[in-house]
């Protein structure tokens, strides 16, 4: 996208997560080496130093809110929007054309989700806009390889995978996952 259309002021980072609460977007930071793990609530929009901006999931449930995602959006290269592959849930229509990075879908909880789950979550992320869709899971880092090639690709450069805890491991990823957190 043109660089005059980002926000021009303020921190920046490569990687922003957005999606419903509880859908996954901590989990999936830490387990790309780009946040800190071990976060119960995401309480505020925070950004991560510079490598990512984790959002709350009240941030795209109550509208109010979407001028906060959209304005922020600006000062990442890429937004993930996730969806929870056991739990799909409505998502504003094309909301990603608001969005002002490249937008991809990712699917969650691969490991827990049953496939009618998996193909509700692609369907809303399809609606919701993204024209590319991951699903992964954060606990045993299926089809975390090939999102981290497009990121890559995407302008995220991520964290050496073997230098220090990734936080894929599970941290808090034994926690009910149907658990509001
Ligand atoms: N089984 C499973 N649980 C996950 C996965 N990703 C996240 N969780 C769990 O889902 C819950 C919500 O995750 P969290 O990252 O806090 O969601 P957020 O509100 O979107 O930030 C936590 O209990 C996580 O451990 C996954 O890929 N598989
Ligand atoms: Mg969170």
């Amino acid at each position: 996208m043109p660089a005059a259309a980002r926000s021009p002021d303020g921190p920046r980072a490569p990687l922003m997560v957005i999606g419903p609460v509880a859908s996954g977007k901590s989990t999936l930071l830490a387990a790309l080496g780009l946040g800190p793990g071990g976060i119960k609530k995401t309480e505020a929009l925070t950004y991560n130093g510079g490598m990512s901006i984790d959002t709350p999931g009240e941030m795209l449930a109550i509208p109010r809110f979407y001028n906060a995602l959209i304005l922020n959006s600006g000062r990442a290269s890429v937004v993930l929007l996730l969806m929870d592959g056991r739990k799909p849930m409505w998502l504003p229509a094309k909301i990603c054309l608001a969005l002002r990075a490249r937008v991809a879908g990712v699917v969650t909880k691969t490991d827990v989700a049953e496939p009618g789950g998996l193909g509700r979550a692609e369907t809303a992320l399809t609606a919701a806009g993204v024209d590319k869709i991951f699903k992964i899971s954060s606990v045993t880092g299926q089809g975390l390889e090939e999102l981290r090639e497009w990121l890559a690709a995407n302008g995220c450069a991520l964290p050496d995978q073997n230098a220090g805890d990734g936080g894929g491991d599970g941290q808090n990823a034994g926690d009910d996952p149907d658990v509001d957190n």
